[in-house]
């Protein structure tokens, strides 16, 4: 099917390709054709609101294909990669499905990403160009762009959503500026990569996961019908929609998918959104487990605003504990979905029907009959039945490596293609997860992934700090955060957390990988190789707080 795969891209072997299409579930359907037979089954639906538009599935379509047409004019081509980074506003769909249109990669980045994570993933990707925003919470996103540019040798344009009202900064493109009456379009390739995702947590050259329409439409699918979505459906993204969360778990995506809407709220808190679920008849929306038990918590407390139309909250992107799961439904009026999922691929949901102790208590099972999954120890083997191990998998929309990166792809696959998840969990008879953990040193903060690794490089660089270890503490609040073990270069004048906060940010570093605590030592546990044992650092940890 595909004469010459994107370079880097590895595709699933042809025999299980022809597999998932001769099944069915890779349909030949790309993005663009899902939103031109939207369009033309329900063109006066709508599809996209937020506080400042509301457009119809005619006018999103038109508006997409406008974008293209800019977007091809400026020199964009076909499979170039274009990095976007956009909050939450309905211009961040009309961007995906332009770039879709006009064949080129998004490249999905998160606004907290600083000039530490884009200048990496500019390079890794080769992208071409970058799409933003003026200004959000204050913070100047074209200024950041610009930096970007001048250190990402392939990045010609800058393109920017301007400031309401205002004209785009110099030296940028406004996106208004870019509509063209619609022209002709590139023919696609479901099977081509429609973007790339990032990983969450990674080091070093940036994990970039290509997807294609085929995979991830047969995910959106299948997301959309395990979640009870249809032409009724109103989704709110609450989460920064750029997550694989909020994408397609059932995510936006997914409402399109249904022909139904998608909302977005500027924020997650309970003020922004439940105003959204009020004003625009909201049914289903997903969120971490922290924000899951802010919502709780202010519904129970009482709120001013309706929220009767909601009636299914997801709730995944770390551990929900089972107390929490609990006390969601009756506080927001809502059947609860646990989702463990991953932007390389597998995705478990429970049921909307699984009995109360499964919905409480397991993250769910697989989406697809066709999902690999094996529960293995640390030398591959398979573990007793019901015990902990390492989650691998393969399957229809479970990558088969990450986009140009061989290093990564060694690590994290096995020889047979299964994709090393990391997480250890326990396989139920029923065939339900339960996620126990990680291995290895990433720090899950409340659905945001750090890494261990990273954090410490950039620590290094601070004068006062002769070494240090990033562990994970348990937390409260948002499951785990960061705890820095430093060894002071002068045990006088060791760094305080402020101080190394500070420097980490002005390193142009996304705001939750900041350090959360820092605990200076006078040396580090090592383990028998001599590498410093986090492991023992999280030990030491657990035991002062028990003491
Ligand atoms: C989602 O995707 P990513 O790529 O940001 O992170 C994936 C990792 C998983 O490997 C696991 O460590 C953790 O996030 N995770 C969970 C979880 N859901 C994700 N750990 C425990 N319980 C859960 N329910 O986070 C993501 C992608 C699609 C849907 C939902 C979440």
């Amino acid at each position: 099917m595909l004469d010459s795969p994107l370079p880097g891209f590895t595709p699933w072997p042809p025999a299980e390709a022809e597999l998932y299409r001769s099944l069915g579930y890779w349909t030949g359907e790309t993005f663009s054709d899902l939103l031109a037979a939207r369009a033309a089954r329900h063109p006066d639906a709508v599809a996209v609101v937020d506080t400042a538009q509301r457009w119809t599935y005619a006018e999103l379509q038109t508006r997409a294909q406008e974008l293209a047409t800019g977007f091809a004019e400026l020199g964009i081509r076909p499979r170039d990669r274009v990095l976007v980074q956009l909050p939450n506003i309905a211009e961040f769909v009309e961007v995906i499905f332009g770039l879709f249109q006009a064949g080129a990669l998004p490249v999905f980045c998160l606004p907290a990403h600083r000039q530490a994570e884009l200048v990496p993933i500019a390079q890794a990707s080769g992208a071409v160009a970058l799409i933003t925003c003026h200004h959000h919470q204050l913070f100047d996103h074209a200024a950041l762009a610009e930096t970007v540019r001048g250190a990402a040798a392939e990045l010609d344009h800058v393109i920017v959503v301007a400031d309401r009202g205002a004209a785009a900064p110099a030296g940028t493109v406004g996106l208004d500026e870019l509509r063209r009456t619609p022209g002709e379009f590139p023919v696609l390739d479901a099977a081509e990569v429609a973007f790339l995702q990032l990983s969450g947590g990674s080091t070093g050259i940036p994990k970039l996961i290509p997807r294609t329409h085929d995979d991830y439409l047969y995910s959106v699918r299948r997301s959309a019908e395990l979640c009870g979505l249809d032409s009724g459906s109103v989704y709110l993204a609450a989460l920064p929609v750029a997550h694989n969360f909020p994408m397609s778990s059932p995510g936006i995506l997914g409402a399109l998918f249904a022909g139904g809407t998608v909302a977005l709220a500027a924020d997650p808190t309970p003020s922004t959104a439940f105003a959204a679920i009020e004003r625009f008849g909201v049914t289903i929306s997903g969120l971490v487990p922290p924000l899951a038990r802010v919502w709780a918590e202010r519904a129970e407390a009482g709120t001013p605003h309706d929220l009767s139309s909601l009636r299914v909250l997801l709730v995944g992107g770390a551990r929900c504990p089972d107390e929490l799961a609990r006390r969601i439904g009756p506080a927001l009026g809502v059947t609860v979905q646990q989702v463990f999922g991953m932007a390389e691929g597998l995705v478990c949901y429970t049921r909307l029907d699984d009995p109360e102790e499964v919905i409480m208590g397991t993250q769910g099972r697989p989406m697809s009959d066709l999902d690999q999954v094996a529960v293995v120890d640390a030398d591959g083997a398979p573990v007793a039945p019901g015990a902990d191990g390492m989650l691998i998998t393969k399957g229809p929309y479970t990558i088969r490596g990450y986009y140009n990166n061989p290093e990564a792809n060694e690590r994290s696959f096995t020889a047979e293609g299964w994709y090393r998840t990391g997480d250890v969990v326990a396989l139920r008879p029923d065939g339900n997860l339960v996620v126990k953990g990680r291995d290895g040193d990433r720090v899950n903060r409340g659905g945001e992934k750090v890494s261990a690794e990273e954090l410490e490089e950039h620590l290094l660089e601070h004068p006062a700090v002769r070494d240090a270890a990033i562990v994970s503490v348990p937390d409260a609040a948002l499951g785990e955060r960061t705890c820095a073990f430093v060894l002071a270069t002068d045990p006088a004048a060791a760094p305080t957390l402020a101080e190394l906060r500070k420097f980490v940010r002005e390193r142009g570093v996304a705001a939750w990988k900041l350090p959360d605590l820092v605990q200076v030592v006078d040396s580090f546990p090592e383990t028998g190789v001599g590498k410093t044992s986090r492991r023992a650092l999280r030990a030491a940890l657990s035991e002062r707080a028990n003491r």
